[in-house]
């Protein structure tokens, strides 16, 4: 049986030979940092950088290999105009407004806090088009994302992808290219797991505590019903966790991180995965609006996130709704 490539699938589509060509780089991209974080202990790429990003993360070394690797091989894309990574705080712009179609927004490796110890890392991206007036802007809404996908770096190295309609998923194999292998990923509406990191309990607002106990309390409870937990400290683990058999992912606003106004970040991690989540027939919500409904006011900005099964993102938005 001949198998579909990740091209195959792109030509197949009706996206823009430019955005096509943009997508291809981004594959290419994710199947370099799969080989250098494969690879990382062999190139002395384990380990700190001794350095923090503009998030004030410590940055691994692994973080700004596959940050340069993004920005390497993503300029080759003809019609890139500019560059939004979570590495690197200023904008960068390829090229002016007008002489490019696309905006490039990623996280070169998120939850690179696993790779010392071995878990699940990845890579996510979203694709917007430049806006002509010139004004070199890339702080647009969710909604406006042409494309968004992941890769991740786990038993097999996968790219996750929507280009607007529907999730595929696309396996690696030794060669480097990518193969579809999950053709309509979708989210289950009902789910008994839950993702949060449970150690911030003290800092919770009162929704998302009643949401959690609740779930604690099982069938004894007024859900009546046993729930399970899984924290990963990787969102592209959760996320494709999600994507594969249900469940709700919750890195919702808490009294410490109040003035931030969450951990993760708006423009190239909660936006990509709201759009793969809610193109599955899933939700994503801050617990008050929806995340793509967001203005960004800041490149980095960060969000509060819960999103996955719907009837359970559905449950925790009745609750936010209740306090607010
Ligand atoms: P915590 C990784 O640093 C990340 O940005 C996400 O990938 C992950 O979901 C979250 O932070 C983990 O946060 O508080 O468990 O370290």
């Amino acid at each position: 049986m001949t198998q579909t490539t990740l091209r195959d699938y792109l030509n197949g589509s009706a996206l823009n030979p430019d955005l096509i060509h943009l997508l291809e780089e981004v594959a290419n991209a994710c199947s370099v940092v799969a080989d250098r974080v494969r690879n990382g202990a062999f190139e002395g790429n384990l380990g700190s950088a001794n350095a923090t990003n503009v998030q004030g993360e410590t940055q691994k070394t692994l973080d700004i290999v596959a940050n340069d690797e993004f920005e390497r091989t993503c300029a080759r894309s003809p019609r890139l105009a500019a560059l939004v990574s979570e590495e690197v705080e200023e904008v960068t712009w390829l090229k002016e407004p007008e002489a490019g179609d696309y905006l490039l927004y990623f996280d070169p490796l998120d939850g690179s806090s696993n790779i010392d110890v071995n878990l699940s890392v990845g890579s996510i991206f979203a694709v917007m088009q430049v806006e002509k007036d010139g004004d070199r802007d890339v702080l647009h809404k969710g909604r406006k994302q042409l494309c968004a996908g992941y890769a991740i770096f786990g038993p097999s190295t996968m790219l996750v992808l929507t280009i607007g309609a529907g999730v595929a998923g696309f396996t690696s194999q030794q060669n480097g290219s990518f193969y579809l292998t999950h053709p309509q990923m979708t989210v289950p509406t009902e789910t008994s797991e839950y993702a949060i990191n449970t150690s911030r309990y003290r800092f919770w607002d009162q929704p998302v505590r009643r949401y959690v106990d609740e779930c604690v309390a099982g069938e004894e409870g007024p859900r009546e019903r046993n729930f399970n937990m899984r924290w990963a400290a990787s969102m592209v683990a959760e996320i494709h966790r999600i994507l594969i058999r249900g469940g709700v992912f919750l890195y919702p606003a808490d009294s410490k991180n109040r003035t931030t106004g969450g951990k993760l970040r708006l423009m190239y991690e909660a936006n990509p995965m709201a759009m793969l989540i809610e193109n599955a027939g899933g939700a994503a919500t801050t617990g008050l609006v929806s995340i793509m409904d967001v203005q960004p006011t800041g490149p980095h900005q960060r969000v509060p996130v819960i999103l996955g099964s719907k009837s359970e993102v559905e449950r925790l938005i009745a609750y936010h709704k209740k306090e607010s």
